[in-house]
This record gives structure tokens, sequence and C-alpha cells, in this order.
């Protein structure tokens, strides 16, 4: 017999998926998402977020068949996975949100971390490729690796001592993300950076952790094509940033951990602190 759709009260994590021309990994991803995401003692929906597919990515999601994780389909205008991260996040309602991307590149066990640590009260908590307990299988070329060295230096002098803002696997306090989401502007893949220093401008403090990652080919990031507009959009950020800090706005701090509804959760892992001032602990 089929469950009745849990309510907006009822459903703890909403977990974005952004994807574009994703018809081929999605499947797999998101069977693989729906099976983790049904062991958590957590209620969990999926939002896949589709926007510039030319391929049968909506129809992959409209068929998804019902399971005791609800998937459901939201369509932007607009490409660029960081309008659609955005609108998912500003779609979301539930006390704890995140998003990953369609290929699941970083392993799912990283789900069981992120969530016990937000129901234990952390607001951000991102997978990172760069802390000393990562395991990274990487493929990329060697373009795309020197310009993510350089992207990550420049990441680091807005979002301090963060060893990797790229990682797609991000997870946040829901009314703290939801907040942060109304004022990105980034379209492109480097909204991450802006997002996280929207958060920390806002009060939070940001939670890494290491993940197992993987290069899943058909990515759909094309140094070529993608590597001017995620440079402009970097330093568009990094501006803004520095303008905000030279006239000291700041947001009215909202960060406070949502209800310890799920309290005695909690489970001590390997993971760095960053804080708005730049302090690691
Ligand atoms: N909705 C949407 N998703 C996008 C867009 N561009 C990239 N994505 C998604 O962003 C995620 C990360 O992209 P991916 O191709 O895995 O990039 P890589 O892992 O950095 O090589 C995937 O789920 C993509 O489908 C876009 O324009 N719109
Ligand atoms: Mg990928």
């Amino acid at each position: 017999m089929k469950s009745p759709p849990l309510t907006a009260q009822q459903l703890a994590v909403e977990i974005i998926v952004p994807a574009r021309n994703e018809a081929d990994r999605l499947p797999e991803g998101l069977a693989a998402l729906c099976a983790k995401a049904a062991t958590l003692p957590l209620s969990v929906a999926i939002l896949v977020v589709d926007s510039g597919s030319t391929d049968s990515t909506a129809d992959v999601v409209r068929r998804w068949p019902a399971g005791p994780v609800p998937v459901g389909l939201l369509r932007c205008d607009r490409p660029g996975k960081g309008l659609a991260v955005r609108a998912g996040l500003l779609a979301t309602q539930a006390p704890f949100v995140g998003f990953c991307d369609a290929d699941m590149a970083t392993d799912l066990s990283a789900l069981d971390v992120a969530t016990r640590l937000l129901v234990a009260g952390h607001q951000v908590v991102i997978g990172s490729r760069g802390l000393r307990e990562s395991v990274v299988q990487s493929r990329s070329s060697l373009a795309r690796r020197a310009g993510a060295f350089v992207f990550r230096a420049v990441a680091a002098s807005i979002v301090a001592d963060s060893t990797d803002t790229q990682c797609g696997f991000k997870f946040f306090d829901g009314p703290l993300a939801r907040m942060a989401a109304g004022s990105l502007r980034t379209a492109g893949f480097a909204f991450d950076v802006e997002l996280l220093e929207a958060c920390l401008r806002l009060g939070a403090t940001v939670t890494e952790i290491p993940v197992q990652w993987r290069d899943v080919t058909g990515s759909t990031f094309s140094v070529s094509r993608h590597s001017a507009a995620v440079f402009r959009g970097l330093g568009s950020i990094w501006l803004r940033s520095l303008a905000e800090t030279v006239s000291g706005r700041n947001e009215d701090p909202t960060t406070e951990a949502s209800p310890a509804a799920y309290a005695g959760w909690a489970m001590p892992v390997a993971s760095a602190k960053l804080t708005s001032d730049g302090a690691a602990s």
C-alpha cells in the first residue's frame, strides 16, 4: 500500500539535486540517494531541479516510482547550477536542507555524518576533498586541475581557511540556507563560494567533513566553455565581499540552530570548523 505523502511539518531533510542533461547519470544517482535516504532515521524528500536540459532529465523524475523517499521535480527557465540550487533551496521548508550532484560523486556515507552533525546543531556541514582523511579518485585534466588550484586560492580568501568550496555535497540548517540563498547572484558553478560567504556573514560557522569522492564520467563542466564564467563569477563574489566588509554591512544573525528535536543523536567526526573571522578550530 502506498503511504500518504509527508507533510512539510513531518519532513526533516530536503535534498536538492541540480540536474542538467542528466538523463544518463540521474537514474543511478537518484536510486543510490533514495536507497541511502531511506536508511536515515529522519524523513527525507528529494527535489530535482532541472534547468536547461535538452534531454529527458525531467521525464526520468516524472516517471520515478513512488517509494519511501518522495522525489519531486522543479524546473527553472534559466540554466546555471547556482540558479538551480538557489531555486531549490528557496522552495524548501524542512528544518534541514542540502544538495548533492546528480552523479553522486561524493560517497553517500557522508549523509550519515552530515545529518548527525545538523541534528547536533551544526549549521553548515560541507564535504571537503581537501582534508587529510578524504579519499579522492580524480581523473581531471591538467587544465582543470590548474584552474581548480587558482580557484581554491581565491576562494580561500573569501571563505577563510576553506579546504574545498566546490565539493557538490553541502547541508544546512534550513532557515539559514533559505535566508542565504535569497541573496545569491551567481548563476553558475562558482555559486558555492557566495553561498558559504553568505552563511558566514549571517553568523554561521561551517563544518567541513572528509569525503570519499570519485570522478564520474559525463561531467557537465567544460573547461573551455565554463572557465571564463566561473572566474568572472568568483571575481564578482570577491568584489562584493570586499565591498560589504569595507562598508561593515552585516545581515541580522539568524542562525540559532534548529530545535534539537533529534537530540542525543550526535557522534564525534573528523572535521574542521570555519568561522566568519577565519579562525579554524
Ligand atoms: N539544474 C542545473 N544543474 C546543473 C547545471 N549545470 C550543472 N548542473 C548540475 O550540477 C551538478 C555538478 O555538475 P557535474 O557535471 O557533476 O560537474 P563536476 O562534477 O564539477 O564535473 C550535476 O548534478 C549537474 O547536472 C545547470 O545549468 N542547471
Ligand atoms: Mg560531478
